[in-house]
């Protein structure tokens, strides 16, 4: 009788095993390989910037993890382009028309999607506008450059891309962004002297 007893035991224990395993090895079997996953169309966009007496470039990459890596490199006529920080962001319309009064005004505000976006006037959630970036430091010599990493926008289809509808621009401005909130058109960076339209850089997919 023990003996029996000990045969059903077996049994179950095997049983029980068995069904374990089925399960472990569909749930193994029914996760999406890495490989399959679609990149974003756009991971990588660019910037001619243009100025009275200013050239410079941008360069924007978004890794997998939907980090956006800036790179911005500026030169300029140091009585222009003057030694020490100057804001830099991105401005909500991709247009930047020569000879308007003020200068580059095309661009629009800060780049500022959302439900309680708000991108005019510009003081209005700045710093916390989506196309705020940090200063970017000029040397004696009128070159300078800007490194930064952010997730406030991004370059492929996304409520928070910089390719919506109407594109989206960068400026340098004449003063440094002070980062106060709700201050002055001047504390975010005063007149604007440089502009560049963002477009997607097919050069470097
Ligand atoms: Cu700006």
């Amino acid at each position: 009788m023990n003996r029996f007893i000990s045969k059903i035991r077996l049994a179950v224990i095997v049983a029980s095993m068995f069904v374990i395993f089925s399960i472990t090895s569909k749930v193994s079997w029914s996760q999406t390989p890495v490989t399959d996953a679609t990149p974003p169309p756009t991971t990588n966009a660019k910037a001619q910037i243009t100025g009275p007496g200013i050239t410079g470039n941008l360069k924007l990459r978004q890794d997998p993890g939907g980090f956006v890596w800036v790179y911005l490199n500026l030169q300029g006529d140091p009585a222009i382009l003057t030694p020490g920080l100057h804001g830099f962001h991105i401005h909500q319309t991709g247009s930047c028309q020569e000879g308007q009064q003020p200068p580059f005004i095309s661009a629009g505000g800060h780049f500022d999607p959302g439900p309680y976006g708000n991108t005019t006037p510009v003081e209005a959630n700045h710093p916390y506008h989506l196309g705020d970036l940090p200063n970017a430091e000029i040397d004696e010599t009128g070159r300078g450059k800007l490194s930064a990493i952010t997730t406030r926008f991004t370059l492929s289809e996304s409520p928070l891309t910089v390719f919506d509808s109407d594109g989206s621009a960068v400026i340098v401005h004449a003063l440094t962004d002070q980062m106060i909130a709700g201050g002055t058109a001047a504390q975010t960076g005063g007149p604007r002297l440089a502009c560049g339209v963002i477009e997607p850089d097919s050069s470097n997919p």
